[in-house]
């Protein structure tokens, strides 16, 4: 499959792995890429002394291009960028926050900037600014979410920029892929399907957990305070929300979410962590090795594309 993406990267079919904070390490993304994805390694939380041994895993588990996304909330954030650039990955993911101050440096070292997008403004802005592609996130998706849908987005923000659009949020099989590359994108990113897979390290209570989850199970925790975070519905998430609704201050809010978006993935507390997952639950059905999923989604996106032909 050939688009804009899968030159711009050098992969085989246009799928970014999404990163997910305390799921996404060296081995997945390494698998993702071995499989003709991009994986990508999610330095969000995590030391520069664990991204540095993360790439070496890729490495030695590929030679196919691999990313790391940077989490611009993140304190360390100058020296993940750092470890990026001295690495020279193949591109950077960068979101939560405004990439801009950091294009010149990652591409200085030869790496290919991808930010993740919210809203037409910023697509604008990081288009003009020389991103090399961008990547629009709806409000579909696992984790830390704008207020806009993934259709919403693609149908504003594509006719707008002239850089390859990757779609996310809420696309988990390869009809999704299908739609945004008839919408004029040029690949998606998918997290929450690469989360059950065999070789995410993620706790199997977290991957199982998203395995039985349907289409109406996610839930936003933040939204009143503009720390919006989707993930599956439990007894952290009732509690929350609970307290949001009666009027909780902030601060007494943070206590209760500080911690989850590792306690679910890392030690398989999957009630009082926080699964962070996107809608598209219902069809990840099984745990499946990340070859498998590309290869199904692959197939599956040929079969709607030549499907729409009789429309016309
Ligand atoms: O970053 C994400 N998703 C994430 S990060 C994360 S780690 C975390 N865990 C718990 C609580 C909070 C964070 C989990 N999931 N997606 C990309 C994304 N970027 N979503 C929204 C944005 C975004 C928001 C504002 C991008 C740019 C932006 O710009 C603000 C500005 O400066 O104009």
């Amino acid at each position: 499959m050939k688009t804009k993406l899968t030159e711009l990267l050098n992969i085989q079919y246009p799928i970014i792995q999404g990163a997910m904070a305390w799921v996404s390490d060296g081995k997945l993304a390494g698998a993702v890429s071995a499989a003709g994805g991009a994986g990508t390694i999610a330095a969000g939380g995590r030391s520069a002394q664990w991204l540095k041994e993360q790439i070496e895993v890729a490495r030695s588990i590929t030679d196919k291009p691999f990313g790391v996304n940077i989490m611009l909330m993140a304190d360390n954030c100058d020296e993940i960028v750092d470890v990026v650039c001295e690495a020279k990955v193949a591109y950077a993911t960068l979101g939560a926050g405004n990439p801009v101050p950091y294009f010149e440096k990652l591409h200085n070292a030869g790496v290919k900037v991808i930010p993740v997008i919210p809203n037409v403004k910023l697509a604008k802005r990081v288009a003009d600014k020389g991103a090399d592609a961008l990547i629009i996130e709806g409000m579909e998706a696992g984790g830390h979410i704008g207020k806009l849908t993934t259709m919403a987005l693609m149908t504003q923000v594509i006719p707008e920029v002239n850089i390859p659009v990757v779609v996310a949020g809420g696309i988990a099989e390869g009809r999704g892929l299908a739609a945004a590359l008839v919408m004029g994108a040029a690949g998606v990113q998918m997290g929450t399907r690469f989360y059950a897979s065999e070789e995410c390290s993620a706790h199997i209570n977290a991957k199982t957990r998203i395995v039985e989850a349907t289409d109406t199970d996610t839930v936003v925790t933040g939204a009143l305070h503009g720390h919006a975070v989707r993930g599956i519905q439990n007894q952290m998430t009732n509690k929350y929300l609970a307290l949001e609704k009666e009027g909780v201050s902030e601060g007494e809010l943070e206590k209760i979410v500080v911690g989850t978006s590792r306690k679910a993935p890392v030690e398989g507390d999957v009630e009082w962590g926080f699964v962070q997952a996107g809608q598209s639950l219902t069809v990840i059905k099984k745990i499946d090795t990340c070859d498998e999923i590309i290869t199904s989604i692959v197939e599956d996106a040929k079969k709607a594309l030549n499907g729409v032909q009789q429309y016309i």
